[in-house]
Formats: structure tokens, sequence, C-alpha cells
């Protein structure tokens, strides 16, 4: 019997985020210079602090950090996007996290689409924000079905693309050769369109409801709004954006800078307006497409995140209108109260590690102690930091807004409806936090285990 042989899922995943990038480029070349500027700046950071290069070797996140990018996309229906959670499952991706952004004045909820497993992270973390839109909090009646019907004629998936996505599914993967393929016809969901599917007023309508709405609606797909590269330095990324004819967005997103970075930091350069021909041949414009910009640092637990939730929103408070110098150096105040070692934050139960024996370690086999602390102190254990994956709510509706013109809608807010996503989505999306306590928890009993001479 001949086996047919099936690309890992990894593969597919590293080739489609490689073809998503390159074709981005193409659409939007400021994009490609954000990418120059990222990655000359990560060059300089590795060779002026070569400590923090052998960290992010042994941590394995040196190999990813070029290739690292997360996306984004907004679509309109449930059948939308119980599809794409179809198809990003054919690359390994799968629906982390819950966020609510009605709360911040925008009316969609959404997930992110990213590997979970180890290894996969540590080939091609490539990440996609996923957003759908709520229609049903648009309170105009009139608005809501012209809104629905538009959306119920479009097909935003090739038929191509919808043969590969079953394939995979009836033989549990895809060949080399079908990969190639599946990879061309997922790319046409997320390209641009100049033409929308709509009159001018139609667009004016929707766009006057909220911007988000028109950029959902009017057009023939989900076109990808941003890409976003990971760099080691969003301080320096921010400063010379404008030497490079970016125009950033006013504040960097998140907590300070630290010794040891947590969660995430984004900024952004704004959108651009660009040209679109409407039903009926009018000329328009449109504005939706930017490139933003990350740097990771720890996951925090449960604790850890709401002392970064408390002291945020002790933050913001104070930076209001605020320029970036003045916005970070109060930001650095209020968050001088979270430790910024990791030793403190692993005692305190802040952030999650993973645990791995150092050469004593290995060398000391059948110790008999459970005490991890004391395990550490001898030598025989030390400790990383656990990568955050994933998004934060109150960035993510700073980037929506600042790419938006700030439109916000206070009547949308308090409508998180996890149940009501997931029933469109077509599966439960998994909760981000216990994937980090699991990781910390299994590297722990691995470590024990071999330090009392069990087989494993
Ligand atoms: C998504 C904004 C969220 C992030 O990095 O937090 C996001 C959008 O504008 O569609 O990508
Ligand atoms: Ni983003």
């Amino acid at each position: 019997m001949t086996q047919t042989t099936l690309l890992p899922t990894d593969d597919i995943r590293d080739r489609f985020s490689k073809a998503m990038s390159a074709m981005y480029q193409a659409e939007v070349p400021q994009y490609g210079t954000l990418l120059e500027l990222v990655d000359s700046v990560n060059q300089e950071t590795l060779s002026q602090q070569p400590e923090l290069q052998h960290r992010l070797e042994a941590q394995g996140e040196l190999a990813r950090l070029s290739v690292e990018r997360h996306g984004a996309i907004r679509v309109g229906t449930a059948s939308e996007l119980s599809m794409l959670r179809r198809l990003f499952a054919v690359m390994g991706m799968y629906p982390v996290g819950y966020y609510d952004l009605s709360e911040a004045g925008v009316p969609v909820h959404s997930t992110a689409f990213r590997p979970i497993e180890d290894e996969a992270l540590a080939r091609n973390p490539f990440r996609i924000f996923t957003s759908l839109l709520r229609l049903e909090l648009i309170e105009s009646e009139t608005l809501r079905q012209r809104s629905e019907e538009i959306l119920a004629k479009r097909d935003i998936f090739t038929p191509g693309a919808r043969k590969f996505i079953e394939r995979h599914e009836t033989q549990d993967g895809l060949t080399s050769e079908e990969a190639d393929q599946f990879v061309k016809e997922a790319l046409e969901t997320f390209r641009w369109h100049q033409d929308a599917t709509v009159d001018l007023d139609t667009y004016h309508a929707l766009q006057d409801e909220h911007r988000l709405i028109a950029d959902v609606v009017c057009f023939r797909g989900p076109h990808i709004n941003h890409l976003t590269p990971r760099t080691l330095d969003i301080d320096e990324v921010q400063r010379r954006m404008p030497e490079m004819g970016m125009n950033p967005k006013l504040v960097i997103e998140g907590p300070p800078q630290r010794e040891c970075p947590i969660l995430l930091r984004q900024t952004s350069f704004k959108a651009l307006e660009e040209s679109i021909r409407f039903a009926g041949d009018a000329q328009g414009t449109h504005t939706a497409r930017f490139g933003e910009i990350e740097q990771r640092g720890v996951a925090l637990t449960p604790k850890g995140r709401a002392l970064y939730d408390q002291l945020l929103t002790e933050g913001r408070k104070q930076t209001a209108g605020l320029d970036n110098d003045s916005h970070q150096t109060v930001m650095k105040n209020v968050f001088a109260k979270f430790p910024d070692n990791d030793e403190a934050m692993r005692r305190e139960a802040l952030a999650y590690f993973h645990y791995y024996l150092t050469e004593k370690g290995q060398a000391n086999k059948d110790v008999g102690s459970t005490d991890i602390n004391a395990l550490i102190a001898q030598g025989l254990v030390e400790v990383q930091p656990i990568t955050y994956e994933d998004f934060l709510p109150v960035s993510a509706a700073g980037i929506f807004q600042s790419n938006l013109g700030g439109g916000q809608n206070e009547a949308y807010a308090g409508n998180a409806n996890r149940d009501a996503f997931e029933e469109a989505l077509g599966a439960q999306v998994t909760d981000e936090l216990s994937l980090y306590a699991e990781r910390e928890r299994a590297s722990k009993a691995s470590v024990l285990a071999s330090l009392k001479g069990e087989v494993h």
C-alpha cells in the first residue's frame, strides 16, 4: 500500500505566514519599511545586549524572532467565522482566548487563532486576531438588516480553499503540493479589494454608525488590516518611525519599559487612506490598513494579571492627552509597584516560568528533595520566563481606535457574550491562562521527577 506523505501543519503555517507577509509588503510598501526598521533595531539590540541574546537563544526564541508576526481580520457572519476556524486548523492554529471589545466601544468580539504546543510556537508562532462584527449591537433596524443582506451575498472563500480544507479534514492533513495550492487559495480570503460591493451612500450610512461596520460590510473579503513583527526594543522603533516616513500612533500601549518585560507592548503606524471604487462607479476612500510592532514579555498568572489591570487603570487616569514620553514616565511610576525581577515575580506567583535542570542538576540525579525553591538555591534548577503569546483587550481597543479615527460608542459597552461567540465559531475557545499554567506545571513535574531518580 502506498502512503501519502503529509506535510506537518507547522510547515503549512510557516509557508502561509511567509506568503501573507509577502502579499502585504506588495500591498502596503510601508510595512516592508517597518520590517527593515524592526530587523535593524533587533540586530543592534542583540549586539548591545549579549545576555539577552543568550537568553533568547536558550529559550529557543532567537530562531523564531525573524519569522514572528501576527495579523488581524474582521468578519461579518457566524458562517465566515466557523469556516475560518476550519481554515486555520489546516495550519495548526486554534482559537485561544475571548476578547470583548464592546467594553471599549467597538462592536466586535474576538479570539486569536494561534499554535498551542511548545514546539509549534518555537517553529513559527503566527497568530491572527480575528474579530466578529456584532450586528445585534447596531441600533438602527434598517442598517442592521441592510448589513445582513449585503453580508449574506458574499462568499469570502474560494472554491479551491474550501476543497483543500475538506481534504485536510478527510485525510487528516495535506501533501506538500496540496499545501502550496491551499496557501495560494487561502491567501485570496485576506487580499485587499479596491472596489467596494456597495454604493457610496450605503458606505457612508454604515460609516456613520461605526467605521468598523463599513470596513467589514462593504468589501468582498476580510482584508488583512495589519501585520506585526516582534521587536526587542519598541521604544527605539517608535522613535525612529518618523525618520523612515511613518506616522506612529501617539503612545505605546501596554506596560512601560522594564528590566523584565511583562505581557505585551504595542504601537503602530497610522492607517493609510486608500482610494476605492464604489458600486455605480463613484470614487471615494477608505482607511483600514496599517502596520504594527510589538514587544513581548512574560505571561502573567491571574494574580499578576489582576495587578497589571489595576495599575493600568490607575495609570490611564493620569495619562489622557499626554505625549508618549510623559505617558511612559507616568506608567513607569505607577508600575513601580510591580516587581521587576524574575525571582520576585516567580516567588510571588505573578508570572509563569518554565523550570529546567542546570548541568549540575543533570549530574545530580536522586537528590530526593521536592522543595523547588531549595533546588533553585542549590543551583540544580533554573527558570526561564514563559513568553506571553496572546493579546490585551485594552491595547487592542487602543489600536482599533487610533486607526478608526477615535470612533467609539459607549452604548456598546457591557455586552460580553462568550457563549454567542463560541456558538458562531462552532467550538469553544481555549482559556489562555490554563495553557501557561499547564506548561509551568509540566516543567516543574518533570524536573522533580528526574531529581527523584524517576524514569520518565
Ligand atoms: C485588531 C486590533 C487588535 C492587537 O494587536 O491587539 C490587534 C483590529 O484592528 O482588527 O491586532
Ligand atoms: Ni495587532
